[in-house]
């Protein structure tokens, strides 16, 4: 039972929501209501955004707690969802405009989805504007599960002045930078709170036969069982409740943590939730790696059962250290019980997700990277730091499992991410972790090239130099094939005109010559036939039919009408149905082949709009797609086919 003292583990909260919601000021609101207060910004109020998930211990009331303060930027989403996936409880901090209430759906669906018992806080709420119907239908609008209410504003001369909580009944006048004071409610607010409460009680009651069966008959449930409700509710992820507050006002905070001591799950729980059997040697989950510089490599861990001892030997790696955060700060332990998340030193062959244990047999499940939106290539800007920039991507890819790198045939190393600001975050963290410069640009298309004529070309070889000489003379046709059908050379030679042991040759500079055509770029989808030539019985060297094969097909490439071919992607776009016209709009603009546009599955209110675009066009698309869609749109891409290009991508072949 959670209420028994061994029962009472170390419990982990996250905060998420969309960038701008206050989870940070909140997550130092939290801290200090809690009697730890963190270091804050200078100018709180000017705030960078957070871009890694931030960690930090305290207790409150005698229960130790985690909190996990995420990046709300899209961007960063995945360092989000790691930290969701260990977490027992997410607050889903959101802005009372009712305009903003789209943003929150990416988050929604994704606690929705995986189960993630969750709140919502409309935060700020000293920033709301008339009432918060129509925040609440806005927020509805976006949730799979049905919004519960606890507690509803009161105003005074339009300014919000405090709340009423529904289920104890109680008024609560909000005092700046305090806790809030309790009061009576109002005559006039009473009506208000009884409408309030039987709203409440009749999304409880959706999800409880007995509470149903009180309401048909007319008997008022007691706030005990409306509790029991609500909490039965929050771990099932069936009822979603929403509380209010202003974390820099410190408005509703207390109340905010009376909630999670109370209903949070316990490390149990969320184990059995996420599949963990009960008993079983000491078994945690690496969900975020750090390499931070001089102190080696941080694995950021959450015990799950059983404790786990400094020292032992994990996959092969001794554990070197043990790092809790109190107030923020590294403070160093000898072990960690099941329930608590840890920082832990040198783990060196494990990586982020990796499941930890003792013993091994378990795997967990993590979240899978995002596809990626955006590319650069990078290089250092010194060639001898070549080594040391694959040692680093090697690490930041350890720590980021959301990027990715490729090594394309134009000989670049591009840098696969979220966005602009998440690459040339990684861009500086690379920088950082192999002490070197790198340099990024947009990376170069894998255009193609083609013939649209058949030719016949002869190469030709003779040349004198001292005694003996070198002659080779070739007569190919160079013929152009369906497109896909790839590189082919045929040998049609007759009575011996080129000596068998000279074709190979011949073959092997033809494909040769073909990887680098007249605009420079590979040449797919041609046959070259051998049919005749000459040869001389001393000066004939497979090097000189290499040389005569070459001129050939060099000369007989540019005249056989060459054409550029561009990668087209099969692309689609998800987007708030709101935005599907802009999104087609965006398509079309970049030389985009709608296709049609379906519903997205489980994401109701959000459209898939499908398209042919050429690769050319996507280099920068998720920067005009973000900056149309209030930041919600994403796309997947994969290749499709490859086409003539009409003048458009001439340029970029320049
Ligand atoms: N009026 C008001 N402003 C707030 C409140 N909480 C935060 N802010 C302001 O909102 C802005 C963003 O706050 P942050 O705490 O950085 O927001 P965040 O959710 O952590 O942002 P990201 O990390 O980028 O996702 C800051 O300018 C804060 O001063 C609040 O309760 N009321
Ligand atoms: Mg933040």
């Amino acid at each position: 039972m959670p209420g028994d003292n061994a029962a009472r583990s170390p419990r982990t909260v996250a905060l998420v929501g969309p960038s701008g919601s206050g989870k940070s000021t909140l997550f130092e609101a939290l801290l200090e209501a809690a009697g730890s207060p963190a270091r804050r910004p200078a100018d709180p109020r000017n705030r960078p955004p957070t871009t890694e998930a931030r960690l930090s211990h305290t207790s409150y009331l005698g229960d130790e707690w985690a909190i996990l303060d995420c990046p709300g930027s899209v961007e960063f989403a995945y360092e989000a969802a790691a930290a969701l996936s260990v977490a027992d409880i997410a607050i889903v901090v959101c802005d009372p405009a009712p305009s903003r209430a789209l943003t929150v759906a990416p988050v929604l669906h994704m606690l929705a989805e995986q189960r993630i018992p969750h709140l919502v806080l409309i935060n700020k709420i000293d920033t709301l504007e008339g009432g918060l119907s129509e925040t609440l239908a806005a927020l509805q609008a976006q949730a799979r599960m049905p919004l519960a209410l606890c507690q509803v504003p009161m105003t005074e001369a339009g300014r919000i002045t405090g709340y009423v909580d529904l289920v104890s009944d109680r008024a609560y006048r909000y005092r700046s930078g305090q806790a809030s004071e309790m009061m009576a409610v109002s005559s006039e607010m009473q009506k208000v709170e009884q409408d309030a409460l039987d709203k409440l009680v009749e999304v409880l009651a959706d999800h409880d036969d007995a509470l149903l069966e009180k309401v048909l008959e007319d008997v008022k449930p007691t706030p005990a069982e409306l509790y029991a409700d609500l909490r039965k509710d929050l771990a099932a992820g069936d009822v979603v409740e929403v509380l209010l507050g202003a974390g820099q006002e410190m408005h509703g905070v207390r109340r905010l943590w009376k909630k999670l001591r109370h209903d949070t799950p316990f490390v149990q729980q969320t184990a059995a939730r996420l599949g963990i059997a009960a008993s079983g040697p000491v078994l945690g989950q690496v969900f975020r790696t750090q390499h931070a510089g001089h102190a080696g490599k941080l694995s950021f861990a959450r015990i799950w059962r059983g404790t786990l001892q400094d020292g032992v030997t994990l996959a092969g790696s001794r554990l070197g250290g043990i790092q809790r955060f109190p107030a923020g700060e590294a403070a160093k332990v000898n072990q960690a019980q099941a329930g608590e998340v840890v920082a832990l030193g040198r783990l060196d062959t494990l990586a982020t997700g990796a499941t930890l244990g003792t013993q091994g047999g378990e795997t967990l499940a993590f979240p899978p990277p995002p596809s990626p939106v955006y590319a650069l290539a990078i290089a250092t800007t010194d060639r001898k730091d070549d080594v040391k920039l694959s040692g680093a991507m090697q690490k930041l890819l350890e720590e980021d499992p959301s990027l990715t790198i490729t090594h394309t045939e134009a000989g670049e190393t591009v840098l696969h991410g979220q966005g602009e600001i998440h690459l040339n975050a990684a861009i500086d963290r690379l920088g950082r972790i192999g002490g070197l410069k790198v340099s990024s640009h947009t990376p170069q298309v894998a255009y193609r090239e083609t013939i649209r004529h058949g030719v016949h070309e002869h190469g030709r070889l003779k040349r004198q130099t001292g005694g003996h000489g070198q002659f080779a003379d070739v007569k190919i046709e160079i013929a152009p094939r369906p497109r896909g059908a790839g590189f082919e050379f045929i040998d049609r030679v007759v009575g011996g005109a080129v000596p068998r042991n000279f074709i190979p040759a011949v073959g092997e500079a033809a494909e040769e010559a073909a990887r680098k055509g007249p605009f420079g770029y590979p040449v797919v989808d041609i046959a070259v036939t051998l049919h005749d030539g000459q040869f001389h019985s001393v000066d004939s060297s497979d090097m000189a039919f290499r040389t005569a094969t070459r001129t050939a097909m060099q000369e007989g490439l540019a005249k056989a009408d060459p054409v550029l071919l561009e990668p087209i992607e099969r692309v689609t776009i998800s987007v708030p149905n709101d935005f599907t016209a802009r999104a087609q709009r965006l398509l079309t603009g970049r030389r985009g082949q709608i296709l049609g546009y379906a519903e997205r599955v489980g994401w109701p209110g959000w459209d898939d709009v499908e398209a042919l675009v050429p690769a050319a066009e996507l280099h920068d698309m998720i920067i005009e797609l973000r900056s149309q869609t209030m930041g919600l749109g994403t796309f997947t891409r994969r290749f499709d086919h490859l086409a003539e290009s009409r003048g458009e991508a001439r340029r970029g072949a320049a």
